[in-house]
């Protein structure tokens, strides 16, 4: 057991970080302006500080679809090119000088995104911003940008583009998400850098969900984004396509809607690969669809527990099942192999200085193979942030802190101090050796033994080597590294689905834990 004020006992040291990890590549201000290259365009994902708590692993799992899904869009007599500042390769190429730069913006890396545009601009590029910061704070963003895009840039980016070339760019442009997916392109993921990331396949099947909490950036004022769904054929073709043995599905909840989750299983499962995705808890309520993940190659799931309080999770209108019965729950996907990311959230209402000693006990006994946790973070334009706002609790509104690693809000029962110190002491609990061997799998058989060496594996290189992901990053050695030891988690999986399939033709139970070295999710 855990002493509920364990985590205030001593100080807990910050961490080691490398100082690339949280230090902006520079802009040289005396850069002169050079030939731009008509129909050039360059789209960039800025760089952001990363969190010396959190494993520095999932900020190159897989890349974002924010800039590779409009690109798709970009007419044939356009060239155009990708550069991601958290790869470590400094800043964004500028010779020649791009006609175009689109930039996507999130709170976190706002002031980096406009410093980025600011340079650009001055130098006679064309900037355009699009993102959820964009959408949430559009004021805040205009005049760094010749034009925003708010909402769908799939829609937007072809019209963009299009007046550029008529001189006619406007300031504004917005699309909803209301249009059909399946019309969608296949995002470019051509233009990713494949050695990068320990997989380039971001797969998204979904937007949406069936829920809307009041901290979650779906619930911001202005997006509209009713669920809509690709066909399961246009995704399993997209994972055909970028030939990787692993995706990540970046869906908000690929689970919220089950008969599609059943028929997308159906459709990969002939193609024997992994995957791993974001879901709620209640997909359990069908261990059916558990058992049909587990056969179309599903090893991890990203689950938002959120909170171990009823009363948290009401007050943020989450529907979900009871939290006495998360446990159960959490069974039923281990019973099918599938490794649990749980998500959790601290510093809610009615969390007091216990959540983090309680929180950490239940994974532990739970035997989650990761946990992820966030400060409770009120994003502009959400019901949360108007809710704190209009308390008096919003301390600050340096968007960079919004990172879900600081409190930037003044808690109901402890200090934002608690709150960080509470914060870093459940990860580096988590990260410890003791906490990752509490968490092996249970074993029961001699094939459940095998399953251990694996997960030891995929905890130290995800959660201990910190030390070594950004030399892994910088010298693109992130695929070559994790690609063999994924090949083999496929490898191992698909004789486990085998086995799964044959079992339960005589009776319908799961077997032994296939053991892999993959993490559940981003
Ligand atoms: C992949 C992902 C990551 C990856 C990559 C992030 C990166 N920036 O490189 C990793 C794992 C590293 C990551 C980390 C984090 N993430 Co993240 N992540 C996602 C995830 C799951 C998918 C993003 C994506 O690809 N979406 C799909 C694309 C197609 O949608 P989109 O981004 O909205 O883009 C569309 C439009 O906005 C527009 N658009 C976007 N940019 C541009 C630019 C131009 C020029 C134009 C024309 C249009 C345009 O067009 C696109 C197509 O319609 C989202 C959740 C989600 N499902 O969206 C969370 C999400 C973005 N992450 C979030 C958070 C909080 C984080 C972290 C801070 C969490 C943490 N504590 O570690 C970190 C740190 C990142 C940071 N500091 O910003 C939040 C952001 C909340 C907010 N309001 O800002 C989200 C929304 C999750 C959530 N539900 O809360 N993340
Ligand atoms: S369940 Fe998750 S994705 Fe859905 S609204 Fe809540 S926090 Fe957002």
């Amino acid at each position: 057991m855990i002493a509920p004020d364990e985590p205030f006992l001593h100080f807990v040291k910050k961490r080691w970080i490398p100082p690339e990890m949280t230090t902006v590549p520079a802009l040289d201000p005396e850069e002169p302006a050079n030939g731009i290259e008509p129909h050039y365009a360059l789209l960039i994902n800025p760089f952001y500080a990363k969190d010396a708590n959190a494993s520095f692993g999932k900020h190159v799992l897989t890349p974002t679809l924010a800039l590779t899904s409009f690109a798709a869009t970009t007419p044939a007599h356009w060239r155009v090119e990708y550069w991601d500042e958290n790869l470590l390769n400094g800043c964004p190429p500028f010779h020649p000088m791009p006609q175009v730069v689109g930039i996507t913006v999130h709170l976190t890396f706002a002031r980096r995104a406009y410093e980025l545009a600011d340079w650009y601009r001055a130098r006679g590029a064309k900037v355009i911003f699009g993102g959820l910061h964009v959408l949430s704070c559009p004021d805040e963003c205009a005049p760094h940008a010749d034009a925003l895009a708010l909402g769908d840039g799939v829609q937007l980016w072809p019209r963009i583009l299009r007046d550029i070339e008529n001189n006619s760019l406007q300031p504004r442009y917005a699309a909803t998400y209301e249009n059909d997916y399946c019309d969608d392109p296949s995002p470019r993921r051509s233009i990713l850098p494949r050695h990068s990331f320990l997989t380039t396949t971001s797969l998204i099947a979904t937007r949406g969900c069936h829920n809307r909490c009041g901290f979650c950036y779906l619930a911001t004022d202005g997006l509209r984004m009713p669920y809509r769904m690709r066909h399961p054929e246009q995704v399993v073709a997209e994972f055909q396509a970028d030939d990787q043995p692993y995706a990540v599905f970046i869906d908000n909840n690929l689970g919220s809607r089950r008969d599609y989750l059943h028929a997308l299983c159906a459709a990969l499962r002939p193609i024997n690969k992994i995957w791993s995705a974001a879901v709620t808890i209640d997909v359990t309520d069908d261990p059916s669809l558990i058992r049909h993940m587990a056969l179309a190659g599903c090893t991890g799931v990203f689950v938002g527990f959120e909170s171990l309080s009823d009363n948290n999770l009401a007050d943020a209108h989450k529907k979900t099942p009871k939290t006495s019965d998360y446990a159960r729950r959490v069974r039923i996907l281990h019973d099918y192999g599938i490794q649990v990311n749980g998500s959790f959230v601290l510093g809610f209402d009615h969390d007091r200085k216990d959540v983090f000693a309680r929180t950490a006990e239940w994974i532990e006994e739970n035997r989650l193979e990761c946990a992820t946790f966030h400060i409770l973070t009120p994003y502009p334009a959400t019901p949360l942030f108007q809710q704190m706002a209009a308390q008096g609790r919003i301390l600050h509104r340096d968007w960079t802190l919004y990172d879900t690693g600081h409190a930037v809000f003044q808690p109901k029962h402890m200090t934002p101090e608690e709150l960080e110190q509470g914060y870093a002491w459940i990860y580096q609990r988590l990260f410890s050796h003791a906490s990752i061997w509490r968490r092996r799998p249970r074993v029961e058989t001699w094939r459940d033994l095998q399953a251990v060496p694996l997960y030891l594996a995929m905890s130290y290189l995800y959660k201990r080597s910190n030390r070594f992901w950004h030399l892994l990053i910088k010298h693109d050695l992130v695929n070559p590294v994790w690609k063999p030891l994924v090949e083999m988690t496929r490898w191992r999986h698909v004789r486990y689905r085998k086995r799964l399939a044959e079992r339960d033709a005589m009776v319908p139970a799961p077997v032994a834990a296939p053991g892999q070295v993959v993490s559940a999710g981003v």
